[in-house]
């Protein structure tokens, strides 16, 4: 098997959100972009209209085509790298006070204070419309968070935190209202001021109220984007090229395995939660792409417990159609007792048992004739699936070394075994998908 080619990167779940950490330098790879085959994609405006009464409404009989039509399809991944470019809320107020300042009044008003009330109110609309217009771009083209892919649904709720996300579009929306009722308000005061000298101080109260509010509201706009700035960064998951996950206990050499299987250089260190993100990178054999992604490490304890970091992993597994490779490290030097990671690998492994999976037994250069046994082991075992576990681990998992490079090139001939079977489940599943699209 050779042919292995680059890992992209990344994301990472900022050290504030998580429950358990050790801080540990952060790293970086290289940000390649892949373009999922399929994306979310959301709707154009389709409504037709009809005038009644001399107003725009929607016409009843396209009501629910249309209803259907702007519905987006909740099943797609790749919506953050549709997401629009965010101006510095400093950019989009000096812009807009600039573009107001230049509104000239209309043409042809002799009366000065007619043309001054005239000049301040359509400088004020403009200001108005120039602050609101962005708010409402950006509001209409950040995507409702229920119509993601749920992959994308819980990336949002562990990086940016639950509920953040809708909260910073909340305030957007929240400023946008608050610039137009104003907006109005004084454009109104302004048309109805009496003489010229009035006109151009309500101009200028009316200017001035609204940059207060904007200066004030505005840093919802610059939380947007930063928001853009994470999500774009986020690695893309093409959901139909077969995906090999590395699952296992912190520690136990999963990123080391990655290492090995593409040309990407994810951090190795010999301490817990040393990866802090979803890691995606791909690797081609014999023509073919696959991807591989790296994952934090899975702790023995119950999910009300669970960190971001793990939290990540476990999204990982329930929301992509992705082939496992579980790590497990009998060596002792990971930290974890392998009685732990029995437990864990036994819950994931029910957890998730549709999924196609490989064991491997990393660090065999350390192992011994006899079974590390850990304090926090019981000795007393009768359990002779866990005894058997402590000596080889779980039936049918393949002993590697990275160090000493022992059993590599069979875990490279099985992780393609496993990708193709991958594939086909994946070709499978779009059959049986487009067979139940044909109408009979
Ligand atoms: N002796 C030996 N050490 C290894 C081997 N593979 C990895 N290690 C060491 O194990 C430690 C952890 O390796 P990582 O690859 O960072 O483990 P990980 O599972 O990705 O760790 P987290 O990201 O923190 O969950 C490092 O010190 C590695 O050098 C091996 O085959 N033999
Ligand atoms: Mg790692």
């Amino acid at each position: 098997m050779s042919g292995t080619s680059g890992l992209l990167q990344l994301w990472q779940v900022p050290s504030s959100s998580l429950f358990f950490g050790r801080s540990k330098g952060l790293y970086l790879v290289p940000v390649r972009v892949m373009y999922p085959m399929s994306c979310f994609c959301k709707q154009m405006q389709t409504t037709t209209y009809a005038i009644v009464k001399g107003s725009y409404v929607s016409n009843p009989q396209n009501q629910q085509e249309n209803k259907e039509k702007l519905t987006p399809k909740v099943e797609n991944v790749g919506a953050f790298q549709k997401l629009p470019m965010v101006m510095p809320s400093v950019d989009i107020l000096h812009s807009a006070l600039r573009k107001a300042k230049r509104v000239s009044p209309t043409k042809g008003i002799a009366n000065a204070a007619k043309r001054e009330r005239n000049k301040g109110a359509k400088q004020i609309d403009a200001l108005m419309k120039e602050l609101a217009v962005p708010l409402r771009t950006y509001k209409e083209n950040f995507p409702n968070k229920k119509y993601l892919h749920p992959y994308e649904r819980s990336l949002i709720e562990l990086t940016l935190g639950d509920g953040n996300y809708e909260d910073v579009l909340g305030k957007l929306e929240a400023l946008r209202k608050k610039v137009v009722s104003v907006g109005k308000e004084h454009a109104s005061l302004c048309a109805k001021s009496l003489s010229k000298r009035e006109a151009e101080e309500r101009l200028n109260e009316g200017l001035k109220r609204i940059e207060e509010i904007f200066d004030g509201d505005g840093k919802a706009v610059d939380e947007l984007l930063n928001i853009a700035k994470t999500l774009r960064a986020m690695p893309v998951v093409d959901l139909e090229t077969p995906t090999l996950c590395l699952v296992g206990a912190p520690n136990v050499g999963k990123s080391s395995l990655v290492r090995v299987l593409s040309t990407g250089k994810p951090e190795i260190c010999n301490y817990p939660f040393t990866t802090r993100g979803i890691l995606m990178g791909h690797i081609n054999l014999s023509y073919q792409n696959f991807q591989v992604t790296d994952t934090p490490g899975i702790l023995r304890r119950a999910d009300e417990e669970r960190n971001n970091l793990e939290k990540l992993t476990l999204a990982v597994l329930t929301h992509l159609p992705t082939a496992v490779l579980y790590v497990h490290d009998l060596s002792g030097e990971c930290g974890m007792s392998p009685s732990d990671q029995f437990v864990i690998y036994k819950e994931m492994r029910e957890r998730f048992s549709s999924h196609i999976w490989l064991d491997v037994v990393s660090k065999c250069d350390l192992l011994q004739a006899s079974p590390v046994i850990f304090a926090t082991d019981d000795c007393n075992v009768d359990n002779f699936e866990l005894v058997r576990y402590r000596k080889m681990g779980p039936d049918g998992a393949l002993n590697v070394s990275v160090k000493n490079e022992i059993g590599l090139h069979e875990l490279k001939k099985r992780v393609y075994e496993l990708l193709v079977s991958q594939s086909e489940r994946i070709k499978n599943q779009q059959s049986k998908e487009e067979e139940l699209e044909v109408p009979s």
